[in-house]
């Protein structure tokens, strides 16, 4: 892409409107426009890092067994009257009529409607578990929407549903989650920690938080800072080794605020493993037995008996990760971002000095253009005729990791090739290919 066809409509300054730098950088490089409270539009960088991080979601989901549907933004009342949560939802449900007059709804979450989707196909317990996600719009009429796409109205959520026969194969699915949990999110190089948490709306009584220390964050979190030495690489997701991995997390105490009892905080925690800090709930897990399978009649025949499948449900803040992400990573005083490789909306960028009359620089920079996109690299390159410190400070914004800069003493064998922040290296384009390609594999 040359950026001067490209739509990435960047502000000279920090827009004043925004609290958090997250929403300060999205707006300034126009990752998002705002469409009305809590409603945006994703423009091309954003919806680029969004897509990206959709994937890896999707990757991850697979890995474990999941199988992808796509359920629709739009569901009937009647299921959640079925299920009494109707009522219960309150003003956060956003519900219209049909022309029929037939009462709608924008869908929060999806637990009635996975249910009944469940039920009519799935009449014996040899068909379990039964595994299924979905990464779909949802709205949630936010009393407060703040902090751009962190806690917005529409949003974009990845929500798993997990039917079992009994608690303990339920378990097994919860703790499936729980591994491509934390595998989803280190992909994009997060350290999302599972926190005990409060079940709210969707019920139950065993709930996990996955959460992003940023001080930032809404979420107050309380733990024990051995927490974050926990080891899941060698997990594998065979019982045992998943129940193995549980313990090892369940064993510090580490809750959000409405979990928190300052006793137990203090007797299971030795003083100096004390944290109390901030953060961001990217994902959350739950689980809630028979709470929508009873009340919506979801059974299956067991050995000719009637029984109602266990069930949890599983959601990740895909949109929100793309505000996470930048919490984590964007160094606001000094004004440089840089986006995982994983993550980033392209893999490199091209940065060429353009003398007034004079397309030297810029045929150079074609090539190399031409070439990493032969090579399936992504690459943004600056064909406008600002000078070289503008483009770099344009560009430590807008987070692209590589940089190559094509100055006025070219050397085809000695590319200007740098990393975000880091020293420059003068290297061959073969190698920068190389590189390139080797850092985009994950
Ligand atoms: N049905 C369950 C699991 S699928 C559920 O809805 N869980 S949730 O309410 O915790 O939402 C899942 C994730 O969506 C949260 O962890 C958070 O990352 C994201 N999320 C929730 N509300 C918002 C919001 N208003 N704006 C942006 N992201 C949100």
């Amino acid at each position: 892409m040359y950026f001067s066809k490209s739509f990435i409509p960047i502000l000279k300054n920090n827009p004043t409107e925004a609290k958090i730098k997250s929403h300060k950088l999205m707006l300034r490089t126009g990752m998002i426009k705002q469409s009305s409270a809590g409603i945006y539009s994703w423009l091309p960088l954003g919806f680029k890092v969004m897509k990206k991080i959709e994937n890896i979601v999707r990757e991850e989901q697979n890995r474990v067994g999941v199988q992808e549907i796509l359920m629709p933004t739009i569901q009937s009342s009647e299921i959640w009257k079925e299920s009494g949560r109707y009522e219960d939802y309150g003003e956060e449900m956003l519900r219209f009529k049909d022309r029929q007059n037939r009462e709608m709804l924008y869908g929060p979450t999806n637990e009635e409607l996975v249910t009944e989707i469940f039920r009519s196909s799935i009449k014996s317990y040899k068909s379990l578990p039964q595994l299924l996600y979905h990464i779909q719009w949802k709205f949630r009429d936010e009393l407060r929407p703040r902090f751009g796409i962190m806690r917005c109205r529409e949003f974009y959520m990845k929500d798993a549903y997990s039917f079992d026969i009994s608690d303990e194969e339920a378990n097994y699915s919860y703790n499936k989650f729980f591994i491509s949990y934390l595998n989803t999110f280190k992909r994009m190089e997060l350290s999302a920690i599972p926190m005990a948490a409060d079940t709210g709306p969707i019920g139950g009584n065993l709930s996990h938080e996955f959460i992003i220390l940023a001080d930032t964050g809404e979420s107050k979190i309380f733990t024990d800072k051995r927490i974050f030495e926990v080891d899941s690489t060698k997990t594998t997701i065979d019982k045992n080794s998943l129940i193995k991995l549980r313990n090892d997390y369940d064993k510090f105490y580490s809750v959000t605020d409405e979990k928190f009892n300052k006793v137990k905080f203090e007797t299971n925690v030795p003083e100096n493993f004390r944290l109390q800090t901030k953060g961001i709930e990217v994902g959350h897990i739950f689980y809630f037995g028979d709470k929508y399978s009873k009340s919506m009649n979801a059974s299956v025949d067991f050995n000719g008996k009637k029984e109602f499948v266990k069930m949890g449900s599983y959601g990740i803040g895909v949109s929100r990760l793309v505000g996470a992400i930048i919490e984590a990573k964007y160094d606001d005083t000094k004004e440089i971002m840089k986006w995982p490789m994983t993550v980033s909306p392209y893999d490199c960028c091209i940065l060429p000095i353009i003398n007034k009359n004079d397309n030297l620089n810029l045929e150079k920079a074609n090539n190399i253009y031409n070439a990493l996109i032969e090579n399936k690299i992504d690459v943004l390159i600056d064909d406008t005729e600002e000078n070289l410190s503008s483009k770099i400070k344009k560009f430590n914004l807008l987070g692209i990791p590589f940089q190559i800069i094509i100055g006025n003493n070219f050397n085809q064998q000695k590319i200007e090739f740098k990393e975000i922040n880091e020293e420059p290296k003068y290297i061959s384009l073969e190698n920068i290919i190389k590189i390139l390609k080797s850092k985009k594999i994950n």
